[in-house]
C-alpha cells in the first residue's frame, strides 16, 4: 500500500519585506532599520536627526531628503489647480503657489528617495529606486502621486502667487499613483512613463503590485504604508501624536526596480517629485509636493596628464585619461585618444582640427574600467615623427547611462601638451691660455675658447653667442661676443672658436658665457642643453 501526501504548493510564501526580496531595504512600513548588518537598510539609516545623507552602503548610488513642513509654516510648494500629471511641466502646465492652509491629509511633510544597484541578491545589478513622504493627519485614504523626472531643472517655490516650474518633461519620465487606506493598507498603485503627444501617459504593464505585503515577488514595484503608530528619527509633528511620531496610515514607502521595468535603458532620474491628490487618477487634482535630489545616472569628469614632456625627437610618450563618476558608480566604457600637431607654439582651444590630426595614431581607443570610479586608462604609445608641440584630447565613451556621459578634455588644456625638442647639446667646452696653460696667473696672456655642439635630432638653426667680458682688460678677434648662427644637420657637430688677449692685475678676472639657442623645423626656439656654460678665470700675479 502506498501512502501519499499532498504537498500544498505555495504560490506566495512569505511578505514581500523589499521590491522582488532585493534585500537591500526595508519597506516594512517604518522608518528606523530593525535589522542588523548593513543590509537591508532604512530610511533611519540613510540620514542623521537633521537630514543630512549618511556614507551610503556599497552599491547606493544617491540618496536625498527634503523637508516640506510643518503644518503650521506657510507651504511654498504646493500645485495651482490646473496643473496636472497630464500637462507638461514647461509652458506653465505645472504652477506652484503658497498655502498656508493646506487639508491636513494632504500636507507632507518630510520626503526621502534612495538610488541603489545591489551588489548581490535576486535583484543583482538593477538599479533599484525607493522613495518616501510623511503626512500630517490620517483622516482619510492617502492618495499620492510620484514622478521620477530626467530633466534636473525641474523646480519650483512661490511666496505670492503662482509660479511656472521650472524644467520640463523628458521622454521616459516615470509616475506612480497609488492609494493607501486609513488603516495602512495600499490598496492600489500604477506606473505610467511620460511619452508626449496628445495621450502623454501611457501604461506600464510590466508586473507590479500595490501593497508590499501582498505582491507577487516577482513584481517590479510595491509600497508600505504604517498599519501602526510609528516614531521618526527626525524632528517631526503630525496632528494627533507626541513629538516624532506618525500615527498610522501617516507614512508611505515605495520600492521600484526600473531595470525591471525598462531594462537597461531606464531612464537616468535627476528629481523625485511625491505629491498628494484627491484620487490615485492621473487626472486628479493636485496638492502639495516635496521635491527633491535623486540622481540615478553619475556625471563624468575625465582628466588627462601626457608624459614624458618634453620629449627628444625620437623618443615616445603616453597619455593617461582618468574618470570620475559623482556618485560611486563603475566607469565603464571606452577612452578615445586623439593627437593634433606639430605646431609651432603651445596649442590653444582652436588648434585642434582635421588637418592637424596626427593619423594613423589617431584615433586611439583604449577600455577603460570597468571598475569603481575613479578609473584610468592609457594610450598607446605615440612616436612623434617631427619635433614641435602637439595636442592631446581624450573622450570618455560609457557603455551606457549608468556609466556617466560622454565627455572630453578640450584642445589646449593643462596637462595635454606634448613637446617634441631636437636635442642638440654642447658637447665640449674648454680653454687654453698662453703662454702657460697650466699656469692662468700671469698678468697677461691669450686665451682661446673653444666650444662644440652636437644636433642629436633633426636639423636645427642655431643661434646665440658665446660673449667674454671680465674685470680685467680682454679684447678678443673680432669682437668680444661670437654670434652662433647657421643650420646644423642631423647627427653633426658645429664646432666654435674665439681667441682673446688679456691683461690686468691680481684679482680681476676673465670670463665667457655660452647663450646658445636653436629654432626647430616648426619654428619653435628653444635652449641648446648642456653644461658648462661658462668659464671664469682669477688673476693672481705675485
Ligand atoms: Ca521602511
Ligand atoms: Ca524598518
Ligand atoms: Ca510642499
Amino acid at each position: 500500500m502506498t501512502l501519499a501526501f499532498a504537498v500544498p504548493f505555495l504560490t506566495r510564501a512569505f511578505a514581500l519585506t523589499d521590491v522582488g526580496n532585493a534585500g537591500v531595504f526595508e519597506l516594512d512600513g517604518n522608518i528606523v532599520k530593525d535589522s542588523s548588518g548593513t543590509f537591508p537598510t532604512d530610511w533611519g539609516a540613510l540620514f542623521d536627526s537633521s537630514g543630512v545623507t549618511q556614507p551610503l552602503p556599497q552599491g547606493a548610488l544617491d540618496a536625498h531628503w527634503v523637508n516640506d513642513g510643518p503644518h503650521a509654516v506657510t507651504d511654498l510648494t504646493t500645485f495651482t489647480t490646473g496643473s496636472k500629471d497630464t500637462l507638461d511641466i514647461a509652458n506653465a502646465g505645472w504652477q506652484c503657489t503658497p498655502s498656508g492652509n493646506l487639508t491636513p491629509k494632504d500636507d507632507i511633510l518630510h520626503a526621502y528617495s534612495l538610488a541603489i544597484v545591489p551588489q548581490s541578491g535576486p535583484r543583482m545589478g538593477h538599479l533599484l529606486v525607493y522613495g518616501g513622504f510623511e503626512r500630517f493627519t490620517n483622516n482619510g485614504a492617502g492618495d499620492l502621486g510620484l514622478w521620477l523626472l530626467q530633466d534636473p531643472a525641474v523646480a519650483c517655490s512661490s511666496t505670492k502667487g503662482a509660479v511656472s516650474f521650472t524644467g520640463a518633461h523628458v521622454v521616459g519620465d516615470v509616475l506612480f499613483v497609488g492609494e493607501f487606506s486609513t488603516g495602512g493598507t495600499v490598496t492600489t498603485l500604477n506606473a505610467f512613463k511620460w511619452v508626449g503627444g496628445s495621450s502623454p501617459l501611457a501604461n506600464v504593464t510590466a508586473t507590479g503590485g500595490a501593497d508590499c505585503r501582498t505582491a507577487n515577488i516577482t513584481a517590479n514595484f510595491c509600497s508600505r504604508s504604517n498599519t501602526v503608530s510609528i516614531s521618526t528619527p527626525w524632528s517631526t509633528q503630525d496632528k494627533t501624536s507626541g513629538p516624532n511620531t506618525l500615527a498610522t496610515a501617516e507614512f508611505f514607502e515605495v520600492g521600484i526596480d526600473l531595470t525591471g521595468l525598462f531594462g537597461s535603458n531606464a531612464p537616468c532620474i535627476n528629481r523625485f517629485i511625491f505629491d498628494t491628490r484627491t484620487s490615485p487618477s492621473v487626472t486628479a487634482t493636485l496638492k502639495d509636493y516635496a521635491e527633491g535630489e535623486l540622481a540615478t545616472c553619475p556625471t563624468a569628469a575625465i582628466s588627462t596628464n601626457v608624459s614624458p614632456s618634453p620629449i627628444p625627437f625620437g623618443g615616445s610618450a603616453t597619455d593617461t585619461a582618468t574618470v570620475t563618476l559623482t556618485t560611486a558608480s563603475t566607469v565603464s566604457g571606452t577612452v578615445t585618444f586623439n593627437v593634433y600637431g606639430p605646431f609651432s607654439s603651445p596649442p590653444t582651444s582652436t588648434s585642434c582640427t582635421s588637418t592637424t590630426l596626427v593619423t594613423p595614431f589617431s584615433p586611439n581607443t583604449v577600455t577603460i574600467g570597468p571598475g569603481p570610479s575613479p578609473q584610468s586608462a592609457t594610450s598607446g604609445t605615440f612616436t612623434p615623427s617631427a619635433t614641435g608641440y602637439y595636442g592631446w584630447t581624450a573622450t570618455y565613451n560609457p557603455a551606457g547611462p549608468r556609466n556617466g556621459n560622454t565627455v572630453s578634455t578640450s584642445c589646449g588644456d593643462a596637462n595635454e601638451t606634448l613637446l617634441v625638442l631636437s636635442i642638440p647639446k654642447i658637447t665640449a667646452f674648454d680653454f687654453t691660455n698662453t703662454p702657460d696653460n697650466s699656469d692662468p696667473t700671469l698678468g697677461s696672456g691669450t686665451v682661446m675658447y673653444t666650444f662644440k655642439i652636437h644636433n642629436y635630432g633633426a636639423a636645427v638653426t642655431l643661434s646665440g653667442s658665446l660673449a667674454v667680458s671680465g674685470t680685467a682688460s680682454v679684447t678678443c678677434t673680432g669682437g668680444n661676443t661670437l654670434t652662433l648662427s647657421g643650420s646644423l644637420a642631423a647627427d653633426t657637430d658645429a664646432t666654435f672658436s674665439l681667441t682673446c688677449t688679456y691683461s690686468g692685475t691680481s684679482g680681476q678676472n676673465v670670463s665667457a658665457t655660452i647663450n646658445a639657442m636653436f629654432t626647430d623645423t616648426n619654428g619653435a626656439t628653444h635652449s641648446v642643453s648642456g653644461t658648462p656654460t661658462t668659464y671664469t678665470f682669477t688673476i693672481q700675479t705675485i
